[in-house]
């Protein structure tokens, strides 16, 4: 390849290799922006944005999926959303990648409910939970799951509604996702609050857990809007000193936060319950502030609303005048928007109000107008009561299966807990046995030492560490055994050194001492292999030979004669020679004893003639 090839290659490479370091570097900026996005909205819009200006985002195709993702997640806009799914789908298409395709068909159908397309919404997220199992993304498939309970929800299939938020609900907890766990909570107990639903211990009981939720995660106006919500379910309920009591607690709680519109609204509730209690004195006063803050903040409805319930006080009090102050203007909003239920409670009580008048033509005209109401109503309560009807069943249903699932699961919890027992329990015992093996093995292997040590103490001389009188004794009876099977002839020598006496009385004992062990080692060296040496009395030695001829035995005496004489004692004294006398005796009768005895006279001889020699039975050389 010629330099420029190299060159035009390296810098291919090189750009591949940054390339890929960028694309890293950008994912893990949107990781970061996706982290951050619930606490800094800005910050994190900031990031994408970067991302999005960046060249490598432009081409790799999981970048442009992952941002147009994010993209859709983060719009309000319909527009924005339907951009963003279209070039996030096909980018994914690009990358073959499965989990955002799924995801970006979670973004398409959230451009359809931001669009107002609901029906179509609603499918779309059915195939994305369809899309997200398969590919064990729990995370895609509860917020689809939450997003399509809360269409269903809006458009009153109450049960289905219920069924997809408890999924969402379970699977966030599965997830530890709190947040997404919380709101599918927060949604459940509002459907079973509906009164179309009409479930409204149960959703008490629902509220109760957000509000525990809410108050440990520190968000004081979700607590005071579920205190709120436990009252008008109470309220509905026809509890109503529970729903005055939490009215009251959330009403506090309004006014520490300077939440004017929900204390205006909460005084209104409040009212309407005293009303229902007949305190309808204080109720006024609270009716009056709601009034005067609606009007104010030009809330047609909900001035509409309160002005309604403040008639209704003032017919209470025998105030008929100011009753029809509020009602009439409240029954043209009413008739304006088509709230039959609101007009038929106005018309009841318009003609309450003209009856107290003694006005009884108008009384007559409210009361056939209320008739009308009344029926035109009932059609909508049919609907409401089998609505109601299908819910309680499906809860029940529901409930009888949770039931069923929790005996299963805490049979499985016992069966595992017992397992679990049984191991811990194997696993002590198994421990307790290879602690007791290793103690036993150490024991054991003490006791080896030990006799190893006793036995070779037993058999060897401590000062030359050669086998003591005994041992090499019984070296020698079993050395001429194997040589009289074996029909060898084996020899010894008995060797005893030339005038220690003098070299303990010159030198001293420890000296004699070292003169000992000098010479116990230097003839043990000379000897061969399966020759032995052993100390069998004070400064006298005895060479066992389990196979020799007359004339080996004669050169290995030589040898150890030799070897002693040239010894040097620089320690004790330059000058100071030591020399040995030896006697050999070959075995012909194989008797260990006669044969050292017979030794024993060959070492006397060789003292006798001189010393530092040799000697052996004339016979047998
Ligand atoms: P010979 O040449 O006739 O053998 O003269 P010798 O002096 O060697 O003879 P003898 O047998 O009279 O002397 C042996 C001495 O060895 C006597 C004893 O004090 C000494 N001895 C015996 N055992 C030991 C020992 O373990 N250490 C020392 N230092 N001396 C020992
Ligand atoms: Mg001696
Ligand atoms: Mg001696």
């Amino acid at each position: 390849m010629s330099i420029r090839g190299v060159a035009v290659c390296a810098v291919l490479c090189i750009s591949a290799a940054a390339f890929a370091a960028d694309a890293t570097r950008l994912q893990a900026m949107l990781d970061d922006a996706q982290r951050i996005r619930a606490t800094d909205r800005q910050r994190a819009r900031q990031i994408l944005d970067d991302v999005e200006r960046d060249a490598a985002s432009k081409t790799d195709p999981l970048l442009i999926a992952r941002t147009q993702w994010l993209e859709c997640r983060w719009t309000d806009s319909a527009a924005v959303a339907y951009r963003a799914a279209s070039i996030g789908l096909a980018a994914a298409e690009r990358a073959k990648s499965a989990s955002l395709h799924a995801k970006l068909t979670g973004c398409h159908a959230r451009a359809l409910t931001l669009d107002g397309k609901t029906a179509a919404a609603e499918q779309e997220y059915g195939t994305v939970v369809k899309l997200a199992r398969p590919l064990r993304d729990l995370a895609l498939e509860a917020e689809a799951s939450a997003d399509i309970g809360t269409l269903q929800y809006d458009r009153g299939a109450m049960a289905d509604a219920l069924a997809n938020l408890q999924t969402a609900y379970r699977i966030y907890g599965q997830l530890g996702n709190e947040k997404g766990r919380i709101d599918a909570l927060s949604n459940i107990a509002n459907v079973y609050a509906d009164a179309q639903v009409g479930q409204y211990d149960r959703a008490v009981e629902y509220y109760r857990e957000l509000l525990g939720d809410y108050e440990k995660y520190g968000q004081p106006s979700d607590v005071a809007d579920t205190l709120f919500n436990i009252g008008s379910t109470f309220e509905a309920k026809g509890d109503l000193a529970a729903a005055e009591l939490h009215y009251r607690r959330a009403l506090t709680s309004f006014q520490q936060m300077g939440k004017a519109s929900d204390v205006a609204y909460t005084k209104r509730s409040l009212g309407t319950t005293l009303m229902k209690q007949g305190r309808t004195s204080e109720a006024l006063k609270l009716l009056d502030e709601a009034v005067v803050y609606f009007e104010r903040a030009h809330d047609e409805w909900n001035t509409a609303m309160s002005r309604q319930h403040r008639g209704i006080a003032f017919r209470r009090l025998g105030r008929p005048n100011e009753a029809l102050r509020d009602l009439d203007p409240a029954r043209r909003f009413f008739e304006r928007n088509n709230n039959t239920r609101f007009l038929e409670r106005n018309a009841e009580e318009t003609a309450l109000v003209y009856a107290q008048l003694g006005d009884w033509r108008n009384a007559y005209d409210a009361s056939v107008r209320r008739a009308a109401l009344t029926q035109a109503l009932a059609e909508t309560r049919r609907d409401e009561l089998s609505s109601r009807l299908r819910v309680a069943f499906d809860t029940e249903k529901k409930d009888q299966e949770n039931r069923a699932l929790a005996r299963e699961s805490a049979l499985r919890a016992a069966a595992l807990h017992e397992a679990e027992r049984s191991r811990e329990l194997q696993i002590v015992v198994s421990a307790l046995i290879a602690l007791l093996a290793l103690a036993m093995a150490a024991l054991f292997w003490r006791q080896v030492v030990n006799t190893r040590r006793m036995r070779s103490m037993a058999m060897t001389d401590e000062l030359t560490r050669l086998p003591n009188r005994r041992h090499i004794l019984a070296a020698a009876e079993i050395a001429f055994d194997a040589a009289k099977r074996e029909h060898r002839t084996a020899a010894v020598i008995v060797l005893d050194i030339d005038g220690f006496k003098r070299i303990n009385d010159m030198w001293g004992h420890p000296a004699g001492d070292v003169v000992l062990q000098s010479v116990a080692r230097a003839c043990r060296l000379e000897l061969r292999g399966g020759d032995q040496i052993g100390r069998i009395g004070g400064e006298e030695f005895l060479v066992v030979l389990s196979a020799a001829t007359a004339q080996q035995a004669r050169d290995i005496a030589e040898r150890l004669r030799s070897a002693v004489e040239r010894l040097e004692f620089t320690s004790i004294s330059p000058d100071l020679r030591v020399t040995i006398s030896l006697g050999i005796h070959i075995a012909t009768e194989y008797d260990a004893g006669v044969a050292i005895a017979a030794a024993d006279s060959m070492l006397y001889r060789a003292k006798d003639r001189g010393r530092n020699r040799v000697e052996m039975e004339p016979t047998a050389s």
